[in-house]
């Protein structure tokens, strides 16, 4: 199915057309029947002579109801655009232009109306002019009464010509409905209706709203029941939600949304030029902003204040008042809120980046405006600002991730990526001068140092000659890492020649200290293989244990613990843990409490 808004000058004739094409009442209020004036959105629909089906949502053109006409366009893909031939082109004529001007809406057609009244030639020709301003030039004209019928089956062919060149939504796209309507059905619970522009909602989905969690336990499209239904189409959702839900707020996919209330954005100024002197400033312009401070901000069916900070030329960074989900690429319509300008939509502000970076710095402002006066919003753009950024962080953003990630679902900068491959090296030889005596730069050091969000990111920079090993960034053999400073290893150097006579005699603790051995030297040492330590503070001579399996091998077996001290001329504080170590290495093992014999090695 497909689905249009009406917009146009109040009175100008649009629900009594839309009466006319589906034969439903739009206007379902009694207020509205009785002053002959639409205030809420009216939803008709019908079958076109293709067969396609068409709902309309027909707008109020009263200037009071801008914001109700707002959230009926919003959503909408095409406009059907009413003027009366007997009035022409009128203020909310030009005000709901500038709100399909600011919202980028590119689809439509134009019907003058009333054709009974006057002749449509002149209104037709004023108005054609006003929407190729707007962008709207090349849609097609049709003069109509609704009252008296004539010209409705052209307009009929037209529509069918409309709702066949619009672009088909992709039905797996993330859903967002803007919800235009909230009800009570007595038995069912609350029911929301919206335009579903694309994406695909199922009976049993579990959706978000601001307020929590929804499931859908019904889905009706144009008053029948149906197990799913794809966009576009009008929709009414039977909710189970934990909050009831309220006009404006949006129903969607979970997760697939970025909910923010600052965004970065490019402002398009519309409506007629401010100063049409010599006529040359038609057409969309993008000129420094000058936009008063706090303004409106709609999209979908949603109203929310809006503090605008420019940040040089046509960039400027909006603060709304709520939290909205939003995708690079969407458009929010800015108005003035007061009621003193005959034309209150001021511009359209394309977001660039829902998520955008705080400005802490002076300058920070313009580097900002100048990084995204170019940007186009997608992928690239985004990870130029964020540098890194997850897979669903990029989908929640708007944006499908290009390219491979470079590490478990991380998509990078190219440029940043590089910068860190460059940087790694550096860190980790400076870590390791710095500390000499650790076997290199833990991970996590190294990922705190290039301010990255993930360790699995550091691993993915690390390439040959670096490596991982036990959580350590190491260099390759040959490098300096491996090598211990030269007081430690003058040090070792004495303390191997000490030993040289007894090699199983290890030297007490007061000796090691003496000779500078702390804890983390002889650690160093023993890391280098270079030492052996068999237990705290029982330090020999690196290859001492495999010296002493030779020895003990010639004892008769099994044998005892002071069998073996005497075999290695050795002391009893060395020797338990020196068999013990031989134990854990498979080299001896215990016959019973007292007795060892020597394995064989497999
Ligand atoms: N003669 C004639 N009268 C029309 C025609 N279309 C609408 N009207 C009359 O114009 C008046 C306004 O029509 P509506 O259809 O309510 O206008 P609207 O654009 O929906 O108005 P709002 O929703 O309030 O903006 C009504 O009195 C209609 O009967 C037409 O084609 N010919
Ligand atoms: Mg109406």
């Amino acid at each position: 199915m497909h689905v249009v808004a009406t917009a146009g000058h109040v009175d100008h004739g649009k629900s009594t057309l839309v009466r006319a094409l589906t034969g439903m009442e739009p206007d379902r209020l009694e207020e509205e029947r009785r002053r002959g004036l639409t205030i809420e959105l009216g939803y008709a629909w019908t079958s076109l002579p293709s067969g396609e089906r068409l709902a309309f949502v027909d707008v109020p053109g009263h200037e009071r109801f801008l914001a109700t006409m707002l959230a009926g366009v919003g959503p909408a893909p095409a406009v059907m655009f009413v003027v009366a031939a007997d009035e022409g082109w009128m203020p909310q004529s030009e005000e709901h232009l500038a709100a399909l001007e600011a919202l980028g809406v590119r689809h439509g057609l134009l019907a003058v109306t009333r054709a009974d009244l006057a002749d449509p030639g002149p209104a037709t020709a004023q108005a054609a002019a006003r929407l190729a301003r707007a962008g709207l030039g090349g849609v097609e004209r049709v003069a109509v009464s609704g009252r008296t019928g004539e010209g409705l089956d052209g307009l009929r062919a037209a529509l069918d010509r409309l709702v066949a060149r619009l672009p088909a939504p992709d039905p797996r796209a993330p859903v967002r409905v803007w919800i235009d309507r909230v009800f009570t059905v007595r038995g069912s619970g609350t029911v929301v209706t919206g335009t579903l522009p694309a994406g695909t909602v199922a009976v049993g989905d579990e959706l978000a709203l601001p307020s929590g969690a929804a499931r859908v336990r019904a889905v009706e499209c144009l008053k029948e029941a149906v197990p799913s239904v794809a966009g576009v189409a009008r929709v009414a959702l039977n909710l189970r939600a934990s909050a009831a839900p309220e006009r404006g707020q949006a129903l969607v996919t979970p997760g697939a949304w970025t909910w923010t209330d600052v965004v970065d954005v490019r402002i398009r100024l519309v409506g007629p030029p401010a100063d049409p002197g010599d006529g040359s400033t038609a057409g969309p312009r993008e000129d420094g902003p000058a936009l008063p401070p706090r303004l409106t901000a709609h999209i979908g069916s949603a109203a929310a204040v809006c503090d605008v900070r420019p940040l040089g030329g046509p960039i400027a960074r909006l603060r709304l008042g709520r939290p909205l989900p939003l995708h690079l690429g969407d458009v929010l319509l800015l108005r003035d809120p007061g009621h003193s300008a005959a034309v209150r939509v001021l511009a359209g502000a394309t977001v660039l980046d829902p998520r955008p970076p705080a400005l802490r710095r002076r300058g920070a402002a313009g580097e900002r405006a100048a990084e995204l006066v170019e940007a186009a919003p997608d992928a690239r753009s985004l990870l130029r600002t964020h540098r890194l950024l997850r897979a669903a962080d990029l989908r929640a953003m708007g944006c499908a991730p290009e390219g491979e990630p470079v590490s478990g679902d991380w998509h990078a900068d190219p440029a940043h990526w590089t910068r860190l491959r460059e940087r790694l090296p550096g860190a980790v030889g400076r870590y390791a001068a710095e500390r000499p005596l650790e076997p290199g730069m833990p991970v996590e050091v190294a990922r705190r140092a290039l301010g990255l969000p993930d360790r699995r990111l550091v691993a993915s920079l690390v390439a040959p000659p670096l490596a991982v090993r036990d959580g350590r960034i190491v260099s390759g053999p040959g490098d300096r890492a491996a090598a211990l400073p030269p007081a430690v290893a003058a040090a070792v150097e004495r303390l191997r020649a000490e030993l040289a006579a007894r090699p199983f005699l290890a030297p007490e603790a007061g000796r090691l200290a003496d000779l500078g051995l702390g804890p983390k030297e002889v650690a160093a040492a023993v890391r280098i293989g270079a030492l052996l330590r068999v237990a705290d503070g029982v330090v020999l001579p690196a290859g001492a244990d495999l010296r002493a399996a030779e020895l003990l091998a010639r004892l008769p077996q099994p044998f005892t613990v002071s069998e073996a001290r005497r075999a290695l001329d050795s002391s009893r504080r060395v020797m338990v843990p020196l068999l013990e170590h031989l134990d854990r290495r498979g080299l001896t093992e215990r016959v019973d409490d007292l007795r060892r014999r020597c394995r064989t090695p497999s």
